[in-house]
């Protein structure tokens, strides 16, 4: 027995069976790009964790801030002993996002509590009920964040009932809807106004490329013509960048590109090398109304995972990892676009956050047996992918930004051998 099938059946007998994994190998070691399992074999990585290892794994400047803070001290709770690195982290986020407004941070342990703070903030400031979300989209597994989220399985069933005031608009969706991004945000703002109402909407929540959905970006002119409308009706405005933020996208933030100020922008994943740390960042008047005292956690900003973040921050700016994320997306997609595959309906993305959707050739029917029976082959030949989407027929590629071209191209050859061996 493989030492990794020696931990499987450990782990079958130890861990709840609704805790899955994508591979049953079990990891020794990873860095850049690969990782090696306890039976010695590398794996090429392209899903960085979901969205996380952005600066690899074990970071050398990631591993000398966490090595360094724990020697000096691992906890105080922020509410209790504040520290430096926490405010350092506020200040990086607030200089980083999209605005030159004035902004204020808060700091949480995983993207669903970051998106809970931003709704409880939200509502606060507004004193509105209605939070608006948009089909495919996906924001969590908490109990208010199932509510957000679309996609019933895994992530809904049987968890209800679901918190209340969560109201869904259709998403705008190229390739399924066919619709510019002025009539896309025309659609959804209908059906807000009709069945929400105006005066009703304390947020509008919308992921500027969403991530588990299927990497769907919207058209242009959507995302600024919903933020235009959530201004006009006082409501706030939050782009949750956990998965697209902090340069996977080619920018510091998506939003960037389509040029909206979000008034709150969540932040996790990327944000510290691997540790876990969440942000609310946005505007301070919104921030601001907040009593003292009404926002927290005992681990918010532990100072291991902001030294990790500051490490990793760092990390991003040296190596100028968004024009890393440039360059790998731009790698990928001319490796997809090169293959000639009659299931690939669309391969689309920004920087490196690079999916492809698969359907039966000359519709737009799903085919989520053939992405899965092509993951299957790039696993079993050692590269790490990763489908999503609410139809589950989308591979989504995410590697590391510091993953070196050699190691990249690699997968890429699996990936076109997986391509041309399924159809
Ligand atoms: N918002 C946009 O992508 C996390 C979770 C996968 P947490 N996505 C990966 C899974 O099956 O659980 C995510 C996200 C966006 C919020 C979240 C939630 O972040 O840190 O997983 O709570």
């Amino acid at each position: 027995m493989s030492a990794s099938e020696d931990l499987h059946k450990r782990r079958l007998a130890a861990v709840a069976p609704g805790v899955t994994s994508a591979i049953s190998s079990y990891v020794d070691n990873a860095a850049g790009g690969t990782l090696t399992d306890v039976d010695g074999r590398e794996w090429i990585d392209f899903a960085a964790g979901i969205a996380v290892t952005s600066v690899g794994n074990s970071a050398p400047l990631v591993v000398q801030a966490v090595q360094d803070q724990v020697a000096r001290f691992t906890h105080t709770c922020f509410m209790v002993a504040p520290y430096e690195s926490y405010v350092s982290v506020c200040e990086q986020l607030n200089a980083l996002t999209p605005g030159t407004f004035e902004k204020r941070s808060a700091l949480f342990n995983s993207g669903a509590e970051a998106v809970e703070n931003a709704v409880k903030i939200a509502r606060y400031a507004t004193r509105r009920p209605a939070v608006v979300v948009f089909d495919h989209g996906y924001h969590g597994r908490t109990n208010l964040t199932m509510a957000l989220t679309a996609k019933v399985m895994p992530y809904k069933d049987g968890f209800g009932p679901f918190a209340p005031e969560i109201y869904r608009a259709p998403m705008s969706y190229p390739l399924r809807d066919g619709l510019s991004g002025e009539a896309a945000a025309a659609r959804a703002i209908d059906i807000i106004e009709k069945q929400v109402g105006a005066s009703n909407v304390a947020a509008i929540l919308i992921e500027p490329i969403q991530g588990e959905g299927g990497f769907v970006v919207p058209a242009p002119g959507f995302l600024p013509a919903l933020a235009d409308w959530a201004r006009s009706a006082g409501a706030v405005f939050i782009a949750d960048e956990i998965q697209t933020g902090f340069c996977r996208t080619g920018d510091w933030f998506a939003s960037t590109h389509e040029g909206i100020e979000p008034d709150l922008i969540t932040t996790a994943k990327g944000i510290a090398g691997g540790l876990p740390l969440a942000g609310v960042t946005g505007r301070a008047s919104i921030m601001d109304t907040v009593h003292a005292g009404g926002l927290g956690g005992t681990y918010g900003g532990n100072p291991i995972a902001c030294a990790a973040a500051l490490g990793a921050i760092e990390t991003m700016r040296t190596l100028d990892l968004a024009a890393a994320a440039r360059r790998i997306g731009a790698t990928i997609t001319d490796r997809l676009a090169s293959l000639d595959h009659p299931a690939i309906a669309e391969v689309r993305g920004r920087g490196a956050m690079v999916a492809v959707e698969l359907v039966k050739p000359g519709t737009l029917e799903p085919d989520a047996a053939l992405t899965s029976s092509i993951n299957k082959a790039c696993h079993a030949a050692g590269l790490l992918t990763l489908t999503c989407g609410t139809y589950g027929n989308v591979f989504r590629f995410l590697p590391p930004l510091v993953m070196p071209d050699a190691i990249l191209e690699r997968g890429l050859d699996i990936l076109s051998h997986a391509f041309d061996n399924n159809h």
